[in-house]
């Protein structure tokens, strides 16, 4: 039952772009990132640790709601984010929070998103931030669509889409890849291979035996990288970024990467995968933040002292972010029916009339 990711992360290996080894070291002289740039992606992905660990603690405590975890997805959500502008469009999923924060929301915001708040889906004036996309693959159309858009105006917006691997086998992705082909639109596609839809490995839910190929039959460049090497990450989407940028057209990505922990906090992961093999493969050579923390190590540009210290205060933000969440004014029943259309549809009004009712008369909201 339980398949072996082993083998998936040894066939990825051979075939893919990296730039930083799990030991720390480049593979190529030529990465040229900027040490700001460098330091930037280390705090961004470790205030990103530091806030997946305690949502996880604060779903179990039942302070917050359903939760998905992003633990070893990190170098895919910073490095793919740091190379926008703000004029760019961002598109994530239900497990893209680091790319959320990265690109701008607060950590308030995301936490009353997990506490069902629909103003946690509000995302920054300045920023063109999309709520996460909880349908898989919706928000591929809407990345083609907003990148049409800004090419029909004369803008050189970049829209830059994230999705997992289950997504592809929506038709959604198909027509994005085909829409985007045809019309040349100026959008990234990043497609995170965490290897599982839920509890479907991925070579359950498709032949091909790579994602990126698969950009080759809409005539979209398809590149497959090392989804764990953050540089890898940055580099390539910052070409792709430019690319679009210039009226070159769109790009597949496909970033093979890591689910460390479960789907959700709604199911188990060890009923459909061996995971104390995944977790002594992750820390032996996967998880991104210790990548990076080696390579940083190496070339004497961080200490355990300046670590300890950002540790206390993220830590510190980012309890005073949930304290912030927590004393915010609980949702009431009617938001639910407030945002569905600009103005409210005779259906809709009728089915909060007949929910209230049902409350009024004892009903359970949930
Ligand atoms: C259209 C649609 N079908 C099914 C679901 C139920 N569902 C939620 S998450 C998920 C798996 C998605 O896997 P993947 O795209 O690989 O992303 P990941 O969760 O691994 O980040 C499914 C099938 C859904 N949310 N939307």
């Amino acid at each position: 039952m339980a398949v072996d990711l082993r083998n998936f992360y040894e066939e990825a290996r051979e075939e893919y772009y990296q730039v930083l080894t799990p030991d720390g070291k480049c593979r190529h002289d030529d990465h040229r990132i900027d040490k700001q740039v460098m330091m930037d992606m280390f705090k961004y992905m470790l205030t990103c640790r530091i806030f997946d660990e305690k949502a996880l603690i604060l779903q179990r405590q039942g302070r917050i709601g359903t939760y998905a975890s992003f633990k070893g997805q990190e170098a895919c959500q910073v490095g793919g984010v740091l190379p926008l502008r703000s004029t760019d469009w961002l598109f994530p999923t239900y497990r893209d929070h680091g790319a959320m924060y990265t690109h701008g929301q607060t950590w308030k915001q995301i936490f009353l998103y997990w506490m069902g708040h629909m103003d946690g889906s509000i995302t920054p004036e300045d920023k063109k931030i999309i709520p996460p996309a909880v349908p898989i693959a919706t928000q591929l159309l809407h990345a083609v669509g907003t990148a049409w858009a800004d090419k029909l105006d004369g803008k050189d917006n970049v829209s830059l889409v994230y999705f997992g691997d289950g997504a592809t086998s929506e038709g959604d992705f198909h027509e994005a890849l085909n829409f985007a082909g045809v019309y040349q639109t100026p959008t990234v596609f990043l497609c995170q291979n965490n290897g599982y839809a839920i509890s479907v490995p991925f070579e359950k839910q498709s032949a091909s035996k790579t994602i990126a190929q698969r950009g080759k039959a809409y005539d979209i460049e398809g590149i497959r990288i090392d989804g764990n090497d953050i540089f890898a990450v940055y580099l390539t989407v910052k070409r792709a970024i430019e690319k679009a940028r210039k009226g070159e057209g769109p790009t597949l990505i496909e970033a093979v990467t890591t689910r460390f922990g479960s789907h959700t906090t709604a199911d188990d992961a060890k009923k459909y995968r061996d995971q104390q093999a995944i977790e002594k493969e992750w820390a032996k050579n996967e998880d991104p933040l210790a990548r990076l923390r080696l390579y940083l190590k190496n070339n004497d540009l961080l200490t355990d002292s300046e670590e300890k210290q950002w540790t206390e205060e993220m830590r510190k933000e980012i309890d005073e972010q949930f304290k912030e969440a927590e004393n915010y004014p609980r949702p009431t029943v009617q938001q639910m029916f407030e945002h569905v259309y600009k103005e409210k549809t005779w259906t809709i009004a009728k089915q909060e009339k007949e929910f209230l009712q049902h409350l009024g008369k004892g009903g359970r909201s949930s």
